[in-house]
């Protein structure tokens, strides 16, 4: 059984796998540690990963990439329009809001939601990394952003659920390389804890996490971001300089060509790498438009005067992590630089200025999330045994709650899980209802979540239920902030209480006039009391913390009353086997492919290959006859691969090699008798 880290960036994918000895990072077919987040619908099957990437400019308008852009997201947020801009597929609103993308597949025009193609991308690395094992995985960890909403959180959790996985959780980027850097880590200061600020740049995003070390243990103290300001601004920043420049150096407008601003956006995105180690950097395009070759140059600096805009947000998260954690930036022991977006030399500059000290790069800037996750995922694992390490994350928005569309009564705002909540937690509500009614789960804080994110979470309808002794039953709700960072109802039940309880029921109907009786929260210790890890002491105490349980007078009756969720633009059961159904089809169209291409090369080599005997080492084993025959079969076969027989079914190639075969194993087999003698003869004399 193997465990799994996977980090599905908007560019690369990095998988990591735990062995006996340690995290290892994954090779693919092409030997690269890093994947293309790439999809491409071709003509006759999809090309994954690589494949994708490598076939992504001869059908850019096929090609699917950044979908965790578009993961759980509405097409009519005014930040997804202006990606869709950039991206050359073709998408549309869905009935839910969400978004649709449509292409050419197979030959025909085919929908898809990001969640599907979030999926392919979750089964191809699933693929390579059984391959790579021999022998079927589905437990894993995954790396998601810590602005991620509950819908995309979900939707991530479907992607994975459609490719046959298991995630055990969705862990947030920072903390998964904030593990990786602090369970290796065993010379932190008793005296105190040790407080790191991780700053990761991707190619979308840039995420800062200010977390605390002790000896066993690290806690996240803040998590901040901004959601739109990566690697690729900064390849815009030089697409849009050279598109000027060529359009008044050689009269062409590449935003006007999508294969010619597909070609100058790649471009710019090696030169910007180049800039990262050079002073100065050339920019050749052949043929980028009209015919036209391109030439350009850029000097370093100048690129850094174009992009001063860019460098100066980076600094605004991390201001922002510092006064959410509490701390200034001298109580900071070490800043540490992750993600390939942050190896633009600039970045570490504004760095130093707000944390001031120079950025350290300890870790493997591309690898340490899935690292990190590989080694959460051995952690929630029964099959390893790891070291016994605490890690305590939380999440960046306050969570409310809504009591039949009024806030429910918790002191501020109906905010059951504030921000900097751990996860996970759980919080008991009691209500006194007489009858069903809703819960709906809301970000209480705009400013929190990022622009044109929706405040409306999810809705859950409690009941039908009866009270038989009073007119207003207790129903407790368990209500859950998961340890991917989902919100929702657990369970509900109605507390039927025989004989005095009319004097409490009275006082708590005065004090709280939407009849709530009690919040009870429980920060990370819930997690154990739900089957995580270890800890009967902290169970014990959770469950007394709730007032819940055995505790309860012996004339308490509890009955479980249902709870109906309705999350808003979530994948229905049914749509999820659906889609489920469909990535077995596409798999196995992709499959039949492969193997019908593998037939084909076989046929190939063979008619080389028995050409080449045939006039060699069989020759004296033919008859001329024989020869000049199979010969003329040999030569037809070889017509026709590059005519009729280019593009046919598996079964055509295979009869075709058994055609051949039978002509030729009557002399290869006379061939393989002779040899035998011989060796008898060589083994005889030997004696
Ligand atoms: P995200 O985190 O946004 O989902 P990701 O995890 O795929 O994306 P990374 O692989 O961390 O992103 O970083 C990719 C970005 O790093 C790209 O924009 C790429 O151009 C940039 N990059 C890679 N190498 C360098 C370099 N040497 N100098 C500058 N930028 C680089
Ligand atoms: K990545
Ligand atoms: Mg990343």
């Amino acid at each position: 059984m193997s465990v799994v880290g996977f980090d599905i960036g908007n560019e690369n994918c990095v998988i990591a796998v735990v062995k006996q000895r340690g995290v290892d990072v994954l090779l693919n077919d092409e030997s690269k540690r890093e994947t293309p987040a790439v999809v491409c619908f071709g003509e006759k099957q999809r090309f994954l990963g690589s494949a994708g990437d490598a076939s992504a400019m001869m059908n850019p308008k096929s090609t699917v990439s950044q979908v965790k852009r578009l993961i759980g997201r509405k097409f009519s947020e005014p930040d997804v329009q202006r990606d869709l801009r950039m991206l050359p597929f073709q998408t549309s609103e869905a009935p839910d809001g969400g978004i649709l993308i449509h292409l050419k597949y197979l030959g025909e025009t085919h929908t898809f939601t990001p969640v599907q193609v979030t999926a392919m991308l979750f089964a191809h690395l699933k693929d390579l990394i059984e391959k790579n094992q021999e022998m079927p995985i589905s437990d894993c960890v995954i790396g998601i952003p810590s602005y991620f909403t509950d819908l995309q959180r979900r939707a991530y959790l479907d992607a994975a659920t459609v490719a046959g996985l298991k995630p055990l959780r969705l862990m947030h980027d920072c903390t998964a390389t904030a593990l990786s850097y602090g369970i290796y880590k065993t010379d932190f200061p008793s005296s105190g804890p040790t407080y790191v600020a991780f700053v990761d740049i991707g190619h979308c995003d840039t995420q800062v996490t200010i977390a605390s070390f002790e000896a066993g243990q690290m806690k996240i103290l803040s998590h901040t971001f901004e959601r739109s300001l990566g690697g690729r601004d900064f390849d815009e920043v030089l697409f849009g300089h050279f598109a000027a420049q060529f359009k008044e150096q050689y009269r062409i407008d590449v935003y006007s060509n999508v294969k010619a601003s597909i070609r100058l956006r790649a471009a710019c995105e090696k030169l910007k790498k180049v800039l990262s180690a050079n002073a100065e950097a050339p920019l050749n395009i052949e043929c980028l438009m009209d015919e036209k070759d391109v030439k350009g140059f850029i000097k370093r600096e100048d690129f850094e005067t174009l992009s001063s805009g860019l460098l100066e947000r980076i600094g605004v998260p991390c201001s922002t992590a510092l006064a959410d954690a509490g701390l200034t930036a001298e109580k900071i022991h070490s800043v540490e630089l992750v993600g390939s977006g942050s190896r633009i030399p600039a970045v570490g500059r504004v760095l130093t200025s707000v944390f001031r000290k120079e950025p350290r790069r300890t870790l493997n800037a591309s690898e340490c999330v899935a690292r990190g996750c590989a080694l959460q995922c051995a952690m929630l694992s029964p099959v390893f045994r790891v070291r016994e390490y605490e890690v305590q994350d939380s999440i960046p928005f306050s969570i409310g709650f809504l009591l039949d569309e009024a806030p429910i009564c918790t002191g501020s705002n109906g905010i059951l899980f504030p921000k900097g909540q751990p996860v996970p937690s759980v919080k008991v509500l009691t209500f006194r209802r007489s009858s069903s009614f809703h819960l709906e789960a809301f970000y209480a804080n705009p400013s929190e979540v990022p622009a044109g994110v929706s405040s409306k979470i999810s809705c859950f309808k409690i009941g039908p239920f009866q009270c038989s002794h009073s007119e207003k039953a207790r129903v407790k709700v368990k209500i859950q902030l998961d340890l991917n960072g989902v919100v929702f109802v657990e369970s509900a039940m109605v507390i039927d209480e025989h004989g005095d309880d009319s004097s409490t029921r009275g006082v708590a109907d005065s004090m709280d006039p939407m009849d709530i009786d009690c919040v009870t929260a429980s920060g990370s210790s819930e997690a154990v009391a739900d089957g995580f890890q270890e800890s009967s002491s902290m169970q014990s105490k959770s469950s007394h913390a709730s007032g819940d349980g055995k505790r309860d007078n012996k004339s308490t009756r509890r009955l479980e009353i249902p709870v109906t969720e309705n999350i808003y633009g979530g994948m229905t059961k049914a749509e999820l086997s659906e889609a489920q159904e469909k990535e077995l089809q596409l798999g196995q169209q992709d499959r039949i492919m492969e193997q019908t291409k593998d037939k084909k090369n076989a046929l190939e080599s063979y008619v080389y290959d028995m050409r080449n005997k045939l006039f060699n080492t069989y020759r004296s084993f033919a008859s001329d006859e024989e020869r000049e025959g199979i010969s003329r079969s040999l030569q037809q076969t070889e017509d026709w691969l590059y005519d009729d027989g280019e593009d046919e079914t598996e079964n055509a190639y295979t009869s075709k090699l058994e055609d051949l075969k039978k002509m030729v194993d009557p002399i290869e087999n006379r061939y393989k008798d002779e040899e035998a003698r011989l060796q008898a003869s060589r083994d005889l004399l030997k004696c």
